[in-house]
């Protein structure tokens, strides 16, 4: 059962929250503006905009590199994030974080560098019908070269996963399951420690894609004990152009590194180069220093307000979403699972999804429509697209009344 709206604003103020969102203080369209499209980016707060704009005007600097000291001042702030990090989702030491441009990036590092040395003819990688194309085609594109075989955990009609098929498919052959963590088409929230257990009884790897967890949930990689843990700063409060891979040490240090340059080696010769280590093995060339400096600031606001009474809030915003949803005649959900964080889909049998979209702006309604990145899964409940509404803690009652006025006002043109 989940706690109720009223309960967990007695122990936090999310309504004084909102105040350091200006941008949801605008009208879009003559509308209040109600923003419901978090899965693809949320907002930043002013403190994270204010840290990244400091940086820019009194601290910008190369990393890594500089003997003098604005150069020392950036490299500080840099690289203060890992600890940040490693705080945030319990990892046991800071070298096992990995600074990357994001969740896509982050699954190519490894589906590339840890694919590519463990993967043969015939190996298999396992992955969900519900992944995000992020965590498909790397994969797919690492199978090409080295002749592994992609199988599919199947999705039942309320948008599970199929645990009996997963357990069938694991066997010596298996040498890494990937899997999303929260569904960004669905909402689903998959049993990964679980599916991670499972997987570590044949001695394949576990990557969980937490692009919609790590914003959302209290996240402790230790207690999920998988190998790969990777997210997006954009999801979370923070800025684009930034991420993170969490690898387990015992991992990282095996791996062979994915991109060559600057920063990432030890000792550079036309007849031989050495590299440097983890994490620093992986992270070639000038980063995007503000964005990690950033991501930071964002997980001191996210952890200020405490990820657990963010968790309650979302969860009971998303259930009074569904529950409101539900009154909405002609509508269909498109992923009814009983573990559902943040995110609802629906479609309706006359209106296309895009049309939707397009009129609910009208009303100053942000939702994404469309197949989410997540093709396979539209094809499984056959659709073509969906209307997504992505809910993030600074969401209110309000937003998700506005939103159901907003479809029934769209309805009227349909009927
Ligand atoms: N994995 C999941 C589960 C995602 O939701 C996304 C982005 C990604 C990977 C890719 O993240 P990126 O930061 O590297 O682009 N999902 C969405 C979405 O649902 N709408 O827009 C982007």
């Amino acid at each position: 059962m989940n706690k109720s709206l009223a309960s967990i604003s007695e122990q936090v103020d999310f309504d004084k929250i909102r105040d350091d969102f200006p941008i949801l203080k605008q009208e879009v369209n003559g509308h209040r503006l109600a923003y419901l499209d978090n899965g693809a980016s949320s907002q930043m707060p002013v403190q994270v905009a204010d840290r990244i704009d400091h940086y820019h005007r009194y601290e910008h600097s190369n990393v890594h590199r500089g003997i003098h000291t604005l150069s020392q001042r950036a490299t500080d702030a840099y690289e203060e994030t890992r600890g940040k990090i490693q705080t945030f989702i319990n990892a046991r030491l800071k070298d096992e974080i990995i600074y990357t441009t994001g969740t896509t990036d982050s699954i190519n590092l490894v589906a590339n560098s840890y694919g590519g040395q463990h993967l043969g003819k015939g190996d298999e990688i396992i992955l969900t019908e519900m992944e995000h194309h992020a965590n498909i085609v790397p994969w797919q594109m690492i199978a090409e070269k080295t002749g592994a075989v992609i199988k599919v955990v199947p999705v039942d009609d309320s948008g599970d996963l199929d645990m009996e098929a997963y357990k069938s498919m694991l066997s010596g052959k298996t040498k890494i399951v990937s899997v999303i963590h929260i569904s960004n088409a669905l909402g689903t929230i998959n049993p990964v420690k679980e599916i991670t257990e499972l997987a570590h009884e044949v001695d394949a790897a576990v990557l969980i894609d937490g692009a919609q967890s790590a914003p959302h949930e209290v996240i402790d990689v230790q207690e999920l004990d998988c190998d790969f843990y990777v997210f997006s700063a954009h999801k979370m409060c923070g800025p684009t152009g930034f991420g993170i891979l969490y690898g387990k040490k015992e991992y990282l240090d095996n791996m062979p590194p994915y991109r060559g340059g600057g920063d990432m080696i030890d000792k550079v010769s036309f007849e031989e180069t050495t590299y440097n280590v983890a994490p620093f093995k992986f992270e070639a060339g000038t980063p995007p220093i503000a964005a990690g400096i950033g991501l930071g600031t964002a997980v001191n606001y996210l952890s200020s307000i405490g990820m657990d009474a963010i968790a309650d809030r979302e969860h009971a915003l998303v259930e009074y979403l569904v529950e409101r949803l539900k009154t909405v005649p002609g509508l269909r959900l498109i992923g009814e699972s009983e573990h559902r964080a943040s995110v609802a889909s629906f479609v309706f049998d006359h209106i296309h999804a895009s049309d939707m979209g397009t009129l609910l702006d009208k009303r100053g309604i942000a939702v994404r429509t469309g197949h989410h990145c997540a093709q396979p899964i539209m094809r499984r409940f056959n659709v073509p697209a969906t209307t997504r509404a992505s809910l993030s803690f600074y969401n209110t009652e309000e937003d998700i009344d506005q939103l159901i006025d907003g479809i029934k006002y769209v309805k009227t043109f349909f009927e």
